[in-house]
């Protein structure tokens, strides 16, 4: 009696071992029972790898399971017999007794249950808000995420820039594609987005001298093929100001100031016959001096900063 229950024991185990370790032990198997005249259950719906086993067992009037569009090779045509198919790709397959087409026909929908993919989306894009000069190096930060039930494996991301009051609006999702108006600003390599992760991508692109100066929507686009690429896209949600290649020269000369910022401002003088600037800056100290000290000209916190410099004309 003892050896007979560790022997039970052993077998048991050997068997949820192999379980675990074949491949086809997740596949099930449907039985369909073949009778006069009928299929039971004549609907049924399996998982893609499944098997069906047609079991005829009348002994009486001969049938077959014939493919309604040679999905498969038909069974025998007999009054017994055990019939199995192997669904390894998903849809929906008719099938029918020639001997009873009229009162024995059937279906199987296969569903592809066992597929894995990845499922990508960009979740945050952000871009400096400028404004930036050509030549400027501008970080762009992108959050993906994988929502699917495998990795993702090398993507990339393109990014653009689109003149504001084009196709594309600030903050807009699902674009599809780079817009026609939009020109390519940079590339990046993505080497993985792991299932249930997300990558934080930060990407530094110098905006190229070939972009008009003006005011922009920048956007990113990952190149990924899954089933939901309305997603693949975003903008950011502020435009961004480009402003062209930066010259010294005479244009600079004399007084610069910025509403935002009162009460300060720039001074230049340019010399581009012997490539001399001067520049000055006057402004005010953040925390007011001590209440003694004293100014023999203007408020006595008032600064000037000044500096003189050569450059290449
Ligand atoms: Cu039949």
């Amino acid at each position: 009696m003892r050896f007979r229950l560790r022997r039970d024991v052993a077998r048991l185990v050997c068997t949820a071992f192999l379980l675990l370790t074949s491949n086809a032990a997740w596949a099930a198997i449907h039985e369909v029972t073949v009778g006069d005249n009928f299929f039971s259950p004549s609907e049924l719906t399996i998982e893609v790898g499944d098997t069906v086993r047609w079991i005829n067992a009348t002994g009486g009037a001969i049938h077959n399971v014939t493919s309604s569009d040679d999905a498969w090779v038909p069974s025998a045509t007999a009054s017994s017999f055990t019939f199995e198919v192997v669904f390894n790709d998903p849809g929906s397959f008719g099938y029918l007794c020639t001997i009873h087409p009229g009162s024995m026909q059937g279906t199987i929908t296969v569903e592809g249950g066992n597929m894995s993919a990845a499922e990508l989306a960009v979740t945050a894009f952000s871009a400096g808000n400028g404004p930036f000069s050509a030549g400027q190096e501008v970080t762009f930060n992108t959050t993906i995420q994988n929502t699917g039930d495998a990795d993702s494996g090398a993507t990339s991301l393109d990014f653009f820039a689109q003149p504001s009051g084009g196709s594309v609006q600030a903050g807009e999702i699902s674009l599809q594609s780079i817009p026609g108006d939009a020109v390519l600003i940079g590339t990046k390599n993505i080497a993985n987005v792991p299932q249930g992760g997300s990558v934080n991508d930060q990407s530094t692109i110098a905006i190229p001298a070939s972009i008009p100066p003006g005011n922009y929507v920048i956007g990113v686009t990952l190149n990924f093929s899954d089933t939901n690429s309305g997603n693949n896209e975003l903008t950011d949600a502020d435009i961004v100001q480009f402003v062209g290649e930066f010259f010294i020269n005479s244009g600079l000369n004399d007084a610069w100031v910025n509403a935002d910022a009162a009460f300060q401002g720039l001074f230049f003088t340019v010399f581009p016959d012997i490539g001399l600037l001067f520049l000055s800056w006057f402004t005010f100290d953040s925390v007011l001096p001590a209440g003694e000290d004293t100014a023999t000209f203007g408020a006595h916190d008032h600064r000037w900063v000044t500096a003189s410099g050569l450059f290449s004309p």
